[in-house]
């Protein structure tokens, strides 16, 4: 079953590569750029990522991405993801980042695109992997900070796949960014938005009709809402699942609570993913591999969701066909 695993065409749709930052890198760039880290070791890393829910993940997580200041850190911290992920038979990789994270401490879009891009196309040709990229808005910063971001992306819509929507979910709805996602769709854009992880139903809803989003990221807690459940079956709207870090960010106690079981019941269109590899102990092959543990699927099922990944991505259309 594992080798099974490994072979499987795996297209991974919910990554936020600053959250691919392994403890080692993390080092390595705090040296070269002369960033002082509030940890002694890899291992004092490590055992700092103990979460109690999002927001103290988020801590770690906003502080971790400190050492990322040039186009060189960029372009390692995706490649070092990149590498990893075509090891575990990873085929396309939409990948989100947060743009106004890095504003914020004085790094230029321009840098964050140049870097992140030049891995994009080294990985493409080194690796055979095929990648996309999703500019991720901050739901708990201003929707007019998001609409700036938008503005001064103007210069690589063509190579922007997805507006996303991230951070602190709860006390934050998709609603009041309904005019960014607006503007993005009129630049050609779609929009999809992290919704239903520690926010209620009613997000995933508005991420809907408020957002338009054709994706929704988590959305485990639709089972709450039986109405909504069946919208989002018979709209066919992919759910991107990232069953060990709803583990880690106790969304769910333990693996086997976990709610992929009766989402699938539901007849949802899920995708297993990884989230923040690095920070939530493994990338999409140990999240195939903690369900396997878990609910002991068939390899038919498997089989049908790495179909619905592949099917979901922002991939071209004769790549995607020569994938499936
Ligand atoms: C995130 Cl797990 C998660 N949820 C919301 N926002 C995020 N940003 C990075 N990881
Ligand atoms: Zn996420």
């Amino acid at each position: 079953m594992d080798t099974f695993l490994r072979a499987l065409p795996k297209a991974e749709l919910h990554l936020h590569i600053e959250g691919s930052l392994e403890p080692e890198l993390m080092f390595r760039l705090a040296g070269r750029n002369g960033v002082a880290l509030p940890y002694g070791s890899v291992e004092e890393v490590r055992a700092a990522y103990d979460f109690s829910d999002l927001q103290s993940f988020l801590n770690l997580y906003y502080q971790g991405m400190a050492v990322l200041l040039t186009r060189e850190d960029f372009h390692d911290l995706a490649m070092d993801y990149f590498r990893r992920a075509a090891s575990e038979g990873v085929v396309h990789v939409d990948l989100s980042f947060d743009p106004q994270a890095h504003l914020k401490r004085g790094v230029s879009l321009e840098v964050q695109m140049e870097g992140l891009l030049s891995a994009m196309k080294e990985a493409e040709n080194e690796l055979g992997l095929s990648t996309a990229l999703i500019l991720s808005f901050l739901r708990d910063e201003p929707v007019a900070s998001a609409a700036d971001v938008l503005e001064q992306a103007r210069p690589w819509l063509s190579n922007i796949s997805a507006v996303g929507l991230d951070s602190a979910e709860a006390g934050y709805p998709p609603e009041p960014f309904a005019e960014v996602f607006r503007r993005a769709r009129e630049l050609g854009i779609p929009g999809v938005a992290h919704a239903g992880e520690e926010g209620p139903p009613d997000y995933i809803r508005s991420a809907l009709d408020d957002l338009k989003v054709i994706r929704v990221d988590h959305g485990v807690r639709c089972l709450e809402d039986p109405d909504l459940v069946r919208r989002l079956r018979e709209e066919r709207i992919p759910l991107t699942v990232c069953p060990l870090s709803n583990v880690r960010l106790r969304v769910v106690e333990q693996m086997t609570d976990h709610p992929l079981p009766r989402l699938l019941e539901g007849g949802l269109t899920l995708t297993i993913n990884s989230d923040d590899p690095a920070y939530f102990g493994g990338g999409v092959l140990d999240n195939y591999r903690a369900c396997q543990k878990a609910f002991d699927w068939g390899e038919d099922t498997f089989r049908q969701l790495a179909r619905n990944a592949l099917e979901a991505a922002f991939i071209p259309e004769d790549r995607r066909q020569a994938l499936l």
